[in-house]
Parts: C-alpha cells; sequence; structure tokens
C-alpha cells in the first residue's frame, strides 16, 4: 500500500523545490521518504500515515519541553486571540529581553528577529559596523544560518580566504571569510598574529551541533577570547543551538568564557519564530535607530511567538530541569553505546544537558577531520532500522540529537530496545 507519506513527497515536489522547505528535511542524506509529520505531542510525533515514533530532533532544538506542551499552547492561544502581529512594540518585548538579559549575563542588550539567519547575519554586521573592519573567522564545520559571508568553506591555504559552499554567493563576499580549523588554538593564535588587526569578529559554536555534537576546548575558546580582547575583535559565541539547550546559561556558562555577542534562537521561540542577538550596550549602540547599522524586521518580537517563547523559557526555569534533562540523555547515550558494544559494532556516543551525538566511530571526534572519517553508511543503515522501528533521528549522520523534558525512563527504554535490534540490523 502507497504511504501517505509518498504521496504527499510526491506532490510537495511539484510546487517546492526537493518538496521541502529546508534541505535536511528531504532525507536526502539518508535516503528514503521523508515523513510529513501530521501532529506531535511530548516526545512523540505521527506521520502521514498515522503512525507514531519517538521524536529525537525536537524541531531541531526548539521542543525542548516537549511538543504540544499545554501551558506553551494556551500561551500561544491566549496571545493569538489578542491579534497575531502589530509592527508596534509590545510589554512581551520587553519581558522577552529581560529574561534574556537575566539569563545570559554576558548580554547586556538584545534584538529579537525572526530566525537563527537573521540573528547571526546581524550580528556579523554589527560587528563589522562597530570595528569599521571587513574579514571575519569562522570554522569548518559550523553552520550560522545561510548568510552569504557564512556560506563559505575553508580556502587552500591558511591566509587563503573562503570559498563559497553555495552557488549565488559571489566571490566578493567568500574572500572577506577566513576558515579556520575548529579547535585548533595555534592556528587561531597564528591567524591573528599576523592580521588581528583586520579582523571584524570570530564567530563560532561553542558546542558545535552542525557537524554531529562537537565540543570545543576549553583551550581553544580561550585562546580565541584573548587574542579577540588582544586585537579589538569581536567574539561571537553563535547558541541558537546550544543556548538555553546544553545548560539554562548555555555553553557560555559551562565553559566560564564570555563572549562579546552571543546569537541565539531555536528554544527562546518554543517552537515559533523567535531568536535574538545582544551583548554589551556599547556594541548594541550601534545598531538603527542609535547608530549607523541598519536592520529591522517586520515580524521581529512577534507577540504569539514572543508567548511561546516566554512560556518556554519559564518552564525550563523549574528546579532541577537541567539536572533531569542531563540525565535522561546521559541514559540514553549509555545505553546505546552498550547496545552497541553488545552487538560487536564500532560506535560512541557524547551528551551535554539535553543534546546529543552518535558516532561510528572508536572515539567521539574533536576534530572536522575525524568526524568526517565516521561511517556514514553505517549511520544510514542504523537510521532507517531505527525509523522502521519507530524512532525518528536526525536524518544525517552530521546532526545533533535533540532530548525533551518528556522523553520519561519508558521512552528512553523503548529506544534502547530499538537500538538493540538496529544495531543488530
Ligand atoms: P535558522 O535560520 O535555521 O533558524 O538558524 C540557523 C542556525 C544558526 N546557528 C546554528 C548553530 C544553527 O544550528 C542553525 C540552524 N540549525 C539547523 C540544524 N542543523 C536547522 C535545521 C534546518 O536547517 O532545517
Amino acid at each position: 500500500m502507497t504511504s501517505n507519506n509518498d504521496t504527499l513527497f510526491a506532490r510537495a515536489q511539484l510546487t517546492t523545490p526537493g518538496g521541502v522547505n529546508s534541505p535536511v528535511r528531504a532525507f536526502r542524506s539518508v535516503g528514503g521518504t521523508p515523513r510529513f509529520i501530521s501532529r506531535a505531542e511530548g516526545p512523540y510525533f505521527w506521520d502521514a500515515d498515522d503512525r507514531r515514533y519517538i521524536d529525537y530532533i525536537g524541531s531541531w532544538g526548539p521542543a525542548i519541553v516537549g511538543h504540544a506542551h499545554p501551558e506553551v499552547v494556551a500561551a500561544v492561544q491566549q496571545a493569538a486571540a489578542r491579534g497575531l502581529s502589530f509592527g508596534a512594540p509590545t510589554e512581551g518585548e520587553v519581558l522577552m529581553a529581560e529574561e534574556i538579559c537575566k539569563l545570559v549575563p554576558s548580554i547586556e542588550q538584545v534584538r529579537l528577529v525572526s530566525s537563527g539567519t537573521e540573528a547571526a547575519m546581524s550580528a556579523l554586521r554589527l560587528a563589522r559596523g562597530a570595528t569599521g573592519r571587513d574579514t571575519i573567522v569562522k570554522f569548518e564545520g559550523c553552520y550560522h544560518g545561510h548568510a552569504d559571508s557564512l556560506l563559505v568553506k575553508a580556502g587552500s591555504g591558511l591566509l587563503t580566504f573562503g570559498n563559497p559552499t553555495s552557488a549565488g554567493v559571489p566571490e566578493d563576499f567568500a574572500k572577506h571569510t577566513l576558515v579556520l580549523d575548529y579547535n585548533d588554538p595555534q592556528q587561531l593564535e597564528e591567524v591573528f598574529a599576523r592580521m588581528g588587526d583586520k579582523i571584524a569578529c570570530v564567530m563560532v559554536e561553542p558546542i558545535a551541533g552542525n557537524m554531529n555534537l562537537m565540543r570545543a576546548t576549553p583551550e581553544f575558546l580561550q585562546t580565541m577570547r584573548t587574542v579577540c580582547s588582544r586585537h579589538g575583535a569581536v567574539m561571537v559565541f553563535d547558541e541558537v543551538m546550544s543556548g538555553f539547550r546544553v545548560a539554562l546559561g548555555g555553553a557560555q556558562s559551562l565553559y566560564g568564557i564570555a563572549p562579546d555577542m552571543t546569537v541565539l534562537g531555536k528554544v527562546i521561540g518554543g517552537g515559533l519564530p523567535v531568536a535574538a542577538f545582544g551583548g554589551p550596550a556599547h556594541l548594541m549602540k550601534h545598531l538603527a535607530p542609535l547608530g549607523g547599522v541598519y536592520q529591522a524586521g517586520t515580524l521581529s518580537g512577534n507577540p504569539v511567538a514572543v508567548a511561546a517563547g516566554m512560556t518556554t523559557l519559564k518552564l525550563i526555569q523549574a528546579p532541577g530541569f537541567y539536572e533531569k534533562l542531563g540525565a535522561q540523555t546521559l541514559k540514553l547515550t549509555t545505553g546505546l553505546a552498550a547496545a552497541a558494544k553488545a552487538a560487536g559494532v564500532t560506535f560512541c556516543a557524547d551528551a551535554v544537558g539535553g543534546m546529543f551525538g552518535m558516532y561510528f566511530a572508536p572515539d567521539v571526534p574533536v576534530t572536522y577531520e575525524t568526524m568526517m572519517a565516521c561511517d556514514k553508511t553505517r549511520f544510514n543503515r542504523f537510521f532507517h532500522a531505527m525509523l522502521d522501528a519507530g524512532v525518528y533521528l536526525a536524518p544525517s549522520a552530521f546532526e545533533a540529537g535533540f532530548v525533551s523534558a518528556q522523553h520519561d525512563d519508558a521512552v528512553i527504554e523503548a529506544t534502547l530496545a530499538a537500538a538493540r535490534g538496529a544495531f543488530a540490523a
């Protein structure tokens, strides 16, 4: 019998490129037909055939309190009943800005936008406007959304500027972007020694989640902090994924390193479009209408989206929330490693707060090169065996996984039971 997912995917491809509104959803890395989700609740969602899955994507991070949380849904319904969008300031935006500044002490002022891409792109423009410099530094394997200057891969040599990773990005844009190796403090020091006075900012995922999960080493981030301070470059932590996910204070609270600017998204919208970028007032004052760096958005600080975000931020501040979330995630990764070992499969896993990585490799990778050496084919086989068993993992060997507060012991145990079969497949 033809699946409704197949039927919908065929239809979708007639009117939407690749049949999806974001490439990773198309299953091209793992093969097969994407599942069209009809509804979700707690740790579960259901596809177009009304088949239930345990969900480990959580909308790529936002669904940290579980899908369709009754308090989040109620807040959205109440906000929507008062009007969807005004194009004028609201009290909710003031409350959200105050909450973010309270929870992320390195942020003194914050601007709300509608996507992580918009937040990262705006942070970049602000760093360039505030420093009067054009050159930026990013790292191979880190993703900061699809702004032109950030869709760049490493050049051929250390100081050779990047090349576009996407068609449509002019060479002229990529030539201002240096792409260095993640977790290589010596290389960072060398670049700054040669051209530190030309660098507007360094943007990094302090705990990376877009090449699978990879932790920055403390030395790498500390070196970044030192050279940015020494040369007047803006240190930007892209915590769109790690923010409020790995800890209430994000990765910066785990490392004890304060960036100059932080980019946020996902959890702060609770599933609706809210993202943000912020930092000290002396930087943020460069933004229009105060300063010369222009940035704007019709739906920035949208009242319905802010209601979802604020309710989510309230729920994650419940006593013990992160201790429990971290414990459940650790139960998952420990159980997966044990199941793989019992099946004689080369596999390891890592967990930070409510985020996890799975690697078909002997050791947890700490460089992009070793990450790319993980067995993608073996992952794809595992992915489909788990999907067939009703467990939905990220459809790529190079994405992270996400646990919600609703992934209780029964859900984790059901996942591990599926994994014992999937590793043997
Ligand atoms: P959005 O524009 O997708 O809201 O955020 C871009 C972004 C920026 N920074 C980081 C660290 C991110 O992880 C993201 C988006 N993450 C991907 C997951 N790999 C979103 C999923 C997708 O592209 O569909």
